[in-house]
């Protein structure tokens, strides 16, 4: 085990009744000391002239770790995803993709309004597409059609509450898209999650997919940074796409120091904020009012159904807030938490504590 598992990522003397507590994302967390002194001694070069010694090393672990052939490192997860439809497809081209997928409904429309790409939308449930129905969808070549190029999936399902699409799924899924011809990208952002829940390797999940983003700045706690994988072929014309989105980079070692920390050292440790998920799952559970489907807690995330309090979101979330809670609204009738590095027991315990003074009152 290396040393920086050994940090704990929360104040040691925090006065636990005072603090405000951050539980709206993973999103949310610091980067630890190991990835601060990384970023400070990290190697540089101009990464648009591919001359950024620690990028390579980076790019290198990142695609052997998902077991790709090559990884580009993009800004945000947003990027990857776009700079991916925009390598996959041509404007005009129809992608299948998933009603509640982070992409269509996260990701202002960049789709459509940046890569061009006309939506075939399926309805997934709790995260899960139905091979008939996407099969269903998929247009045969036909005049009056857009050309069907693309499926999109995402594990974990954020708006299912981080729900693991489970493999066999994933590889119908995948067989569907390859019946049709499809491209298949696959949006990762949290796919160590999904991976360390269902004890599959991720490399099992890339194996049926063109490409896959994931993100280092959310439970692996780097800053910023997510990565593209994919083919040798397929990155270097997403490189193309990527600076033509404006985020070809310079000294880019900077992001991609922290990167490594966090594939090297910070992945096996989501576990915690899984358990940490389930404990709040169940005490939030018995609180009058509330109601979280335990079963559907499978990683990090915490979706607190409040319909039988009768207030709407906004008022949840600020009363949350009276409390010293930081939680995201999922109207009309859902709140988000997400466990991360910086909640240890102590704190899921307060978290408790408040939720049950907040609501019982
Ligand atoms: N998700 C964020 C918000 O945008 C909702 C969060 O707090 O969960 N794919 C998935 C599945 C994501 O959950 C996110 C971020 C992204 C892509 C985009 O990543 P970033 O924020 O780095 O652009």
């Amino acid at each position: 085990m290396s040393e920086s598992k050994s940090i704990k990522y929360y104040p040691e003397s925090l006065d636990l009744e005072t603090i405000l507590i951050n539980i709206r994302s993973d999103t949310q967390t610091l980067p630890t000391d190991d990835m601060r002194r990384a970023i400070f001694e990290a190697e540089l070069g101009d990464d648009t002239y591919d001359e950024c010694p620690t990028v390579h090393r980076f790019e290198k672990l990142a695609a052997e770790m998902t077991g790709m052939e090559a990884a580009l490192l993009v800004i945000s997860g947003n990027m990857g995803n776009l700079t991916a439809l925009m390598t996959h497809a041509r404007h005009g081209d129809e992608v299948i993709i998933d009603l509640d997928s982070h992409i269509y409904y996260y990701e202002e429309g960049g789709l459509a309004n940046i890569a061009g790409l006309m939506p075939m939308t399926v309805k997934s449930h709790q995260g899960m597409m139905n091979p008939d129905e996407v099969r269903s969808v998929i247009r045969k070549p036909n005049l009056h059609y857009p050309i069907p190029r693309l499926i999109c999936l995402e594990n974990t399902h954020n708006r299912s509450g981080g729900r693991v699409v489970p493999l066999d799924l994933h590889e119908e899924l995948c067989k569907v898209a390859r019946e049709a011809d499809l491209s298949i990208h696959l949006d990762g952002a949290r796919i160590f999650n999904a991976s360390l829940a269902a004890k599959v390797p991720v490399k099992e999940y890339t194996k049926h997919v063109d490409s896959m983003m994931f993100c280092l700045s959310k439970g692996l706690g780097a800053p910023l940074g997510s990565v593209l994988v994919g083919s040798r072929d397929f990155i270097e014309k997403a490189d193309f796409h990527r600076k033509r989105l404006g985020g070809g980079m310079r000294q880019a070692g900077l992001i991609a120091a922290a990167g490594i920390i966090a594939l090297e050292d910070m992945v096996d440790r989501l576990e915690e904020d899984h358990a940490h998920a389930k404990n709040l799952a169940q005490a939030i559970n018995q609180i009058p009012g509330l109601s979280v489907d335990c079963e559907t807690v499978e990683t990090n995330m915490v979706y607190i159904d409040h319909s039988d309090t009768g207030l709407d979101t906004g008022h949840i979330l600020n009363r949350l807030k009276q409390w010293g809670l930081i939680a995201s609204g999922r109207p009309p009738y859902h709140v988000r938490m997400v466990t991360n590095l910086h909640h240890n027991s102590d704190i899921i315990d307060e978290v408790i504590r408040r939720m049950k003074l907040a609501f019982e009152s």
